[in-house]
């Protein structure tokens, strides 16, 4: 299996880029963010719970995301490996992740890590949130508390998996397809 944790600071391009993975290696896509917010459309308990940590730019409990990014992966019967966007975003979650692929015989094979610097991540969810409406990206202090987050307790994942010599490091920054394409180079010495 073919399982890669894309790694990055919010609007870094993780959602982006999945997309285009997954068509291009048959991979099952998981964005612990896409879960929250079809919890959140759905009015169920856990949509309530998560919005009230995302709507300030928090991160959602580990308890939380942890036992749901795992009852999302135990509905996957079969599958070629899974993109993991957005999560790990703690240690905890890191771990968590690590002992529970462990147990289905599997374990990460590569973290994509995208860099962007902060001034072109907050242009970029501006601009979503003019145009798609989200409400975590409408607010400028909001933005700037996820990418705070992001520094305190969620880029400490990277030097985690680099431990492991599963980093791969990208440059975020350039158009869709240049990305993709060093993404690509990136995966495909694995394959
Ligand atoms: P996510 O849904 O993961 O959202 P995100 O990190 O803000 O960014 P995303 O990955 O979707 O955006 P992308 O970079 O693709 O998380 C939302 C919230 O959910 C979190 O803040 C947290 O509260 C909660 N949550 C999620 N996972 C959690 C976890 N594991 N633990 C706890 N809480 C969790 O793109 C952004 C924009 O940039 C897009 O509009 C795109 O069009 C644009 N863009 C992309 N690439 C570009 C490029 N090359 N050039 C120009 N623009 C580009």
């Amino acid at each position: 299996m073919l399982n890669l944790v894309l790694f990055g600071p919010p609007g870094a391009g993780k959602g982006t880029q999945s997309e285009r993975l997954i068509d291009k290696y048959g991979l099952t896509h998981l964005s612990t963010g896409d879960v929250f917010r079809a919890n959140i459309k759905g009015e169920t308990e856990l949509g309530t719970l998560a919005k009230s940590y995302m709507d300030k730019g928090n991160l959602v409990p580990d308890e939380v995301t942890i036992k749901m990014l795992e009852a999302e992966v135990s509905k996957v019967e079969s599958t070629k490996g899974f993109i993991f966007d957005g999560f790990p975003r703690t240690i905890d979650q890191a771990k968590a992740l690590d002992s529970f692929l462990e147990s289905r015989g599997n374990s990460i094979t590569r973290m994509i890590s995208l860099e962007v610097e902060e001034d072109e991540l907050v242009t970029r969810l501006t601009m979503r949130g003019k145009e798609s409406g989200r409400a975590d990206d409408q607010n400028d202090s909001i933005i700037r508390n996820r990418i705070k987050v992001y520094h305190q307790q969620t880029s400490v994942v990277a030097p985690f998996y680099e431990g492991q010599g599963k980093l791969s490091v990208i440059n975020g920054i350039g158009s869709v397809d240049d990305i993709f394409n060093r993404i690509c180079e990136s995966i495909d010495t694995l394959v």
